[in-house]
């Protein structure tokens, strides 16, 4: 029955057999403002999979904050309102607290592929979050704490500052009052003097003019920013071999291609900040030290507090062996 319904339709429709195999379109959102820094290696990958994926797989960009809200991204990847996400473990917390275990990842992406530990991830996402980990754009790149009142050590007493739950448990943990803000509001927050600083990594303080609003920033930087594209794994389970092939590689590509760009980033936006007259907040070594033990010690205990389970896990995966 079902052969001669195909043949059914060969004959009426006049396809062949190669042209039966459809293709398909995946809606595509940002969780970061169009065209800038955390965006850009999506952007990207985006082009190349239309490019090598011509008559087989299309990813239509539907654009940024303006179309969905960074901290809903990761319920709309879940639920399949969205095909395909660039987005940050600290904006879907809310699904699965375990993604903002990445921003505490010391060894590189292609160490924790081999390691065990993105294997492990990929069954919290699937289990979680309904969705596939394809690829982090992003490579080695510290977050800073940016302010606009100076400090001469790592107490955090008194100031208030702007976070996502990348920063909440550490800034909490030196003192500080915390608002939590998508990125689009922190120009505005800094404006009107809302908040002190603010977190944010080495580069992209210039993408939404944050430059005009700042005064210091605090060395040393900490952990290590994470922004990947994630898949609805229901999305994913219907495609092809060859249309995964297509993602995976450009995935991969986009990867590689992340360690590479975010060294010279990282370098390029440091010295632009000097430029523009921010003034790094220097620790002498005692105080960096401390600095960085309190960042990791409240980073992976907030972890772990929000999931005993894996956390600890995690913390063996990512963590620089010692
Ligand atoms: O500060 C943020 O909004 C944040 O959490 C983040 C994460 C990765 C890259 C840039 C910002």
């Amino acid at each position: 029955m079902r052969k001669l319904a195909a043949l059914t339709t060969l004959a009426l429709f006049g396809l062949s057999g190669a042209a039966l195999a459809q293709e398909v379109t995946l809606r595509a959102v940002t969780s970061f403002a169009e065209k800038t820094t955390y965006s850009r290696g999506f952007e990207r990958f985006i082009e190349r999979v239309n490019e090598t994926g011509k008559g087989i797989i299309r990813i239509n960009y539907i654009g940024g904050p303006k179309a969905m809200p960074p901290f809903e991204v990761g319920n709309a990847l879940k639920n399949g309102v969205v095909d395909i996400a660039n987005v940050t473990g600290a904006f879907y917390t809310n699904v699965m607290p375990e993604a903002d275990a990445w921003k505490l990842r010391q060894v590189p992406m292609a160490e924790v592929r081999k390691n065990g530990g993105f294997d492990y991830m990929a069954a919290i996402y699937a289990q979680k979050m309904n969705a596939i980990f394809l690829a982090n754009f992003v490579g080695d790149n510290p977050f800073h704490l940016y302010l606009n009142k100076k400090i001469t050590g790592p107490d955090m007493a008194g100031l208030k500052l702007r976070i996502t739950p990348v920063y909440r448990d550490f800034f909490q943990a030196q003192g500080a009052t915390v608002v939590q803000t998508a990125p689009g509001e922190v120009y505005t927050a800094l404006e009107r003097g809302v908040v002190d600083g603010y977190g944010w990594p080495i580069t992209g303080i210039f993408d939404l003019g944050w430059h005009e609003k700042t005064k210091y920033r605090v060395d040393p930087g900490f952990y290590t920013a994470e922004v990947s594209a994630l898949v609805n794994k229901t999305t994913w389970d219907k495609l092809t071999p060859q249309q995964k092939a297509i993602l995976q590689k450009a995935g991969e590509e986009a990867e590689k291609e992340g360690v590479a760009e975010f060294a010279k980033l990282n370098a390029e936006d440091t010295e632009k900040q000097a430029k523009a007259g921010i003034e790094a907040i220097k620790f002498d070594a005692a105080n960096t030290k401390l600095f960085l033990d309190k960042a990791y010690e409240a980073g992976w205990a907030g972890i772990i507090r929000q999931s005993p389970e894996h956390g600890p896990k995690l913390r063996g995966f990512f963590s620089k062996a010692n």
